[in-house]
């Protein structure tokens, strides 16, 4: 039987979290009020907040949260960047007017309706993030999501504008500066990652060297909506802001992962060093998000994970995120969920970059850099070529199926197959941390570690890690001969403790179209459910528990964070019963299902393999069946070999006839 909830029930009983972070979320459905006098399928539409809330809700990542109760703004704090005359249009517009003529107003407008619920909403998108920022400001909350509508960036001084009334986040930020300076935020850092540019929060900010305004928005030479040159990389702030704002305008859409992370790599992570906010308040659109409607681009919610990950580095965590576009509501939902799971800090941040940043990109961020770095001398080298020379000149044709055994074989249609993590910083290096970071910003340990590493197991190999000199790399790190690229290695560098050679009735076959490491071939499975007829030779490795979850990882994914465990004491006991356990977070690993094979000295013996559904696949054709390649072939030969289980010619031929029969 097969186990998918290994994960799930292990939460709640190993691993807790003594500091859990406290992560605001703030939504009121009186915000859904606000939506177009008819029906006619605007894109920004009450289920965008709804839909967000509701997954939240139901997947429980809610319960883990502070749920703030929603507030209007008070119209002081609104005139902290809006006019009187603005704050008055938004106030009466719902009350005072017929619909008739809420039309007529509405057209003056570039991009605005209005309706009954309008002046509500509004009022509430902008305390609730006034809300929330206070408390972030104030410590009594980490950090905060905003499930906000109406959003605000295009909204501006006089003016709403593109689906904005009010400027939620620069309302808030102004408030925490001008009207909070008890609680010492000085210096504010706005990412405006929404696809179009936040035009009217780079004017508010314009002259003021407090807040630092990025925006990374599609432009395409002023052609994309908001339209114009407000968005070009050239205005970088003026007088006392001179500097602190910062564009990086697309020259088009279909900008992905790649291309957001390397702006950054390459402009905000090292200009948010030096700026050194004391908080940062992230205009969250998910407009960029693949499938996005509007925006064309191609953000996953794993880039937004990551994006929002690095951030978390600064201002001790103390984020504010506010929603502003995003209208695919399946992709809204997905990538705002994943925002919170980081915010949240208690969970892997598992996945995979399918692409180079674009050629463009990389021409972008030189001329962004070029500009800036007069302000930021962060910013003044060049990037070596050997970075830039990683791109993508066309479209990528990538196969449907991007994992690998490790590698990621669609990365590239190049034969140049690197991962982009030479091109991003190393995704080992960042520093998740549960528990928060120490004073010397150096991450300690998740407490999940010391835990397991005090638990023995017998990892079972049947593939390439039946070659000692192969498995050591999983444990010490480094490239064995044939690698295309080193290991990670565990954390714990400790050699095995024993190795024992056992055989297993199970069959031993090989499939997969080719791997980055090895080519075209197949690669060892072993076929989960037992089969008195067949025989499988497995070298076991006694490590800890420890050490097999960071075997598990790197066998699974080529990058990755592990401040939870993927493999603990509760799967450990399950597994016992139930034979397979599919991890949850590599599922798309082609090693995903750990196989518990029996004990040896009275310590679980455990494999790694496909799924039985997996092995359908295989039956059916879905995957393919195919023979190793002569290296991978020769790997595991050798293997056997040393370990002095079979003659070489025993061994070819056991090779040879798992290869062959079919399944
Ligand atoms: N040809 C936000 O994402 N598009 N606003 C108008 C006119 C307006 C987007 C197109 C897009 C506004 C918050
Ligand atoms: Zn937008």
């Amino acid at each position: 039987m097969e186990l998918n909830g290994g994960m799930e029930s292990s939460n709640n009983n190993i691993t807790i979290n003594p500091k859990r972070r406290r992560v605001g979320l703030i939504y009121d459905e009186r915000m859904c009020k606000h939506h177009t006098p008819v029906e006619e399928g605007h894109p920004e539409q009450p289920d965008r907040i709804r839909f967000i809330w509701d997954a939240l809700s139901s997947s429980g990542i809610a319960n883990r949260c502070v749920i703030v109760n929603a507030k209007e703004a008070a119209d002081n704090h609104l005139a902290l960047v809006h006019t009187k005359n603005h704050i008055d249009l938004i106030k009466n517009i719902s009350s005072k007017n017929s619909e008739s003529r809420r039309k007529r107003i509405a057209a003056k407008f570039n991009s605005i309706y209005f309706n009954e619920g309008s002046s509500e909403a509004a009022y509430l998108a902008a305390g609730c993030v006034i809300e929330v920022a206070e408390r972030v400001a104030k410590g009594e909350l980490d950090s905060a999501f905003a499930i906000v509508r109406p959003p605000g960036h295009h909204a501006e001084e006089t003016e709403p504008m593109g689906f904005c009334l009010f400027n939620n986040v620069a309302i808030a930020a102004s408030f925490l500066l001008n009207e909070r300076s008890e609680f010492g935020i000085k210096k504010i850092l706005v990412v405006d990652w929404d696809v179009h540019h936040g035009n009217g929060t780079q004017k508010m900010f314009y002259n003021d060297s407090r807040v630092l305004f990025f925006s990374v928005h599609r432009h395409e030479f002023g052609g994309f909506y908001p339209c114009g040159d407000d968005g070009s990389h050239i205005m970088t702030g003026e007088g006392q802001g001179a500097g602190y704002n910062i564009n990086v305008p697309w020259e088009n859409g279909r900008c992905g992962d790649a291309d957001y992370l390397a702006v950054w790599d390459h402009i905000l992570i090292p200009v948010a060093k030096e700026f050194n906010p004391d908080l940062i308040i992230i205009s969250a659109g998910f407009d960029a998000a693949i499938g996005d409607p509007l925006g064309g681009c191609r953000v996953s919610p794993y880039g937004y994970s990551i994006m929002l990950n690095k951030l978390l580095e600064f201002a001790g965590g103390k984020i504010v995120m506010a929603l502003e576009g995003g209208y695919n509501l399946n992709a809204l939902r997905n990538s705002a969920k994943a925002c919170v799971e980081v915010l949240l800090q208690d969970k892997p941040i598992i996945g995979s970059l399918e692409a180079y940043p674009f050629e463009s990109t990389w021409r972008v961020i030189q001329e962004v850099r070029q500009v800036l770095s007069t302000y930021w001398p962060i910013l003044v080298p060049k990037i070596p070529d050997k970075v830039i020379s990683k791109r993508t000149s066309h479209i990528e044709i990538s196969s449907s199926d991007s994992d690998g055994e490790q590698e990621n074989i669609s990365l590239t249609v190049s034969e140049e197959v690197q991962t982009i993590e030479d091109v991003i910083q190393p995704f080992k290096n960042l520093k998740v941390n549960e528990a928060g970071q120490d004073q010397g910003g150096i991450a300690a340990p998740p407490s999940w570690r010391s835990e397991l590493s005090n638990i023995d197991i017998w990892y079972a190999t049947f593939g390439s890690n039946m070659n000692m000199s192969r498995f050591r790399c999983y444990i010490e790190g480094g490239q064995a001969e044939g690698m295309k690229r080193p290991c990670v290695g565990s954390m714990d560098k400790s050699k095995p403790k024993e190795i024992k050679w056992k055989t297993f009735p199970h069959r031993l076959f090989f499939g997969r179209e080719r791997t980055a490491t090895w080519g075209p071939g197949g690669v060892a499975f072993l076929h989960p459910k037992s089969d008195v007829k067949e025989r499988t030779y497995m070298c076991l490795y006694k490590i800890t528990l420890e050490q097999f979850n960071d075997v598990l990882l790197q066998e699974n994914v080529s990058s990755y964070n592990l401040n939870h465990p993927l493999f603990d004491l509760t799967a450990l006991q399950t597994i016992q019963n139930e034979q397979c356990i599919s991890v949850e977070f590599v599922q798309r690993g082609w090693y995903h299902n750990v196989v518990y094979l029996g004990k040896e000295n009275d310590i679980p013996i455990l494999t790694m393999t496909c799924t039985l559904s997996d092995v359908d696949s295989f039956i059916s054709g879905e995957f393919a069946i195919n023979p190793p390649c002569k290296e991978y072939a020769n790997t595991l030969i050798k293997g056997l070999v040393q370990g002095k289980q079979l003659s070489l010619e025993e061994a070819e031929a056991y090779i040879q006839e798992s290869s062959t029969k079919a399944l």
